[in-house]
């Protein structure tokens, strides 16, 4: 008699957590469409005669990429794109900075140079450097070599990594992530294996942080869970708890045992500071305690398309470390086999010299400076056409996004009456508005809000 064959691969049993996860996702509908159109499978097509694919169901786009892919297809010349988080110029332009040119140019005439495949775990160099940036080059845990670096496809790809390795090596599967968080967050979670909890993060009343909620949540997590923090200019609502109201997460999180899972995608953009930005991630490693941090390079070195980003596991010691990072290796592997070698090579450059690095700092703070200054405009247009409302958040939120409060059907107007994309949760991206664009988008915030009610 031939054995009953049960099918439960680890994707099914991915798939099947990741469809669990989106049905009572509480934050976002547009989700549980998701998983019907992209995650699902669909039912086998049986031949038809046109294609074995004809059972395909066409996929709604992605509520952050989406955006520019609607965009794109808008023929208005006053069109604006608020949607995704990418840094635009006064001019409305993408920017590479100076810096990033300078690095290429050197890569280029350096005939040394070749095309060989780049370890599993990345550059060498780009991960130390990468270590130290994020947990400042005195760390205590890089000096005791308890850090395990590997380079990754970006904040996605790191994230991804680190919670693969976690579904396979840590006793506690849940992870907590802040509501709300941003979009790819649970998605990118359940499919590598994790099953995903929510803590109560931003106050729609206050428009600001929902302390007390956020302590409550973290306090009744069972013991050892993992829990997923914005190191600073927490995606979407641009709220970030105080370096005190941090020490109080760290402690609640240590006394509990809560595995502390940082996604540091905007170091520099808080404040302009990359060390006053990365002071909430040092406050956690300072006691000795482990934590992993996923950091990218998209936006603080506008390396959106190079994919460049690291993913650290703190340990205890240094034998630890150093076993993570061989299982990490197993992980990596057979995803992407290694990472692509010219974006780490880039930032590698930038952060080993002195003069490199500190123009870099430069231009990160004018970028950081730049959206601070589209917050004030922002806000002094709408004091000056009267719009009803408290806008003092604009100025008060921090990184690259308001999160405007604008409801759904405020967002669908603005779009069809004034050529403004934004994602549909009312964040827009400071980042890619300028001073010509600051009335336009007045009068349309101004319009919205007096009409639609
Ligand atoms: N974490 C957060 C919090 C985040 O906002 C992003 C990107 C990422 C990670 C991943 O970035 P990567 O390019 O993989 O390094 N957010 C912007 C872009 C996107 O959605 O992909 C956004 O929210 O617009």
């Amino acid at each position: 008699m031939r054995p009953q064959i049960t099918y439960s691969s680890p994707t099914d049993r991915r798939l099947t957590a990741l469809v669990r996860h989106l049905a009572d996702d509480p934050f976002s509908a547009s989700l549980q469409m998701d998983s019907q159109n992209t995650i699902s499978p669909s039912p086998t097509a049986a031949f038809n005669g046109d294609s074995v694919f004809a059972n395909v169901v066409q996929a709604p786009e992605d509520p952050i990429l989406g955006v520019t892919v609607a965009y794109n297809k808008d023929p208005s010349p006053v069109k604006l794109n608020l949607g995704v988080g990418a840094y635009r110029t006064e001019e409305g332009k993408p920017l590479v900075l100076n810096v990033v040119s300078r690095a290429e140019q050197m890569l280029v005439n350096d005939q040394s140079r070749v095309k060989e495949y780049l370890p599993i775990t990345g550059l060498a160099d780009f991960n130390k450097l990468s270590a130290k940036l994020i947990f400042g080059a005195d760390s205590p845990a890089i000096q005791d070599n308890r850090v395990a670096t590997v380079q990754c496809l970006s904040g996605t790809g790191s994230l991804r990594v680190g919670a693969e390795f976690l579904a396979r090596h840590y006793h506690q599967r849940t992870i907590y992530i802040p509501l709300p968080t941003w979009g790819n967050h649970p998605k990118v979670l359940t499919i590598a294996g994790l099953s995903v909890k929510y803590y109560r993060y931003y106050d729609p009343a206050t428009r600001g942080l929902n302390f007390q909620g956020l302590l409550e949540d973290l306090g009744s997590a069972p013991s050892g869970a993992i829990v997923l923090l914005h190191a600073c200019a927490h995606n979407p609502t641009g709220v970030d708890p105080t370096l005190e109201q941090w020490d109080q997460i760290k402690q609640l999180m240590r006394s509990k045992g809560l595995l502390p899972f940082f996604d540091s995608a905007y170091q520099g953009f808080a404040s302009g500071s990359l060390d006053a930005d990365a002071q909430p991630v040092r406050l956690f490693v300072a006691d000795g305690g482990e934590c992993l941090a996923a950091q990218s390079y998209a936006k603080n070195m506008g390396l959106y398309g190079e994919r460049v980003g690291a993913l650290s596991f703190v340990c205890r010691t240094a034998d630890v470390a150093s076993r993570v990072e061989s299982q990490l290796k197993l992980v990596i592997r057979p995803m992407y086999s290694n990472p692509p070698l010219h974006g780490a090579s880039i930032v590698a450059t930038i952060l080993k010299d002195r003069d490199m690095f500190h123009e870099w700092t430069i231009e990160l703070k004018a970028m950081a400076d730049r959206i601070i200054s589209m917050r004030q405009q922002l806000f002094d247009a709408l004091q000056s056409r009267g719009t009803p409302g408290d806008w003092s958040h604009i100025i008060k939120q921090i990184g690259m996004f308001t999160f405007t409060g604008l409801n759904t059907e405020q967002v669908v107007f603005m779009t069809k009456e004034y050529h403004i994309y934004m994602t549909s949760d009312g964040r827009i991206s400071m980042a890619g508005l300028n001073s010509k664009k600051v009335p336009h988008l007045a009068d349309a915030i101004h319009e919205a809000v007096t009409r639609i009610v």
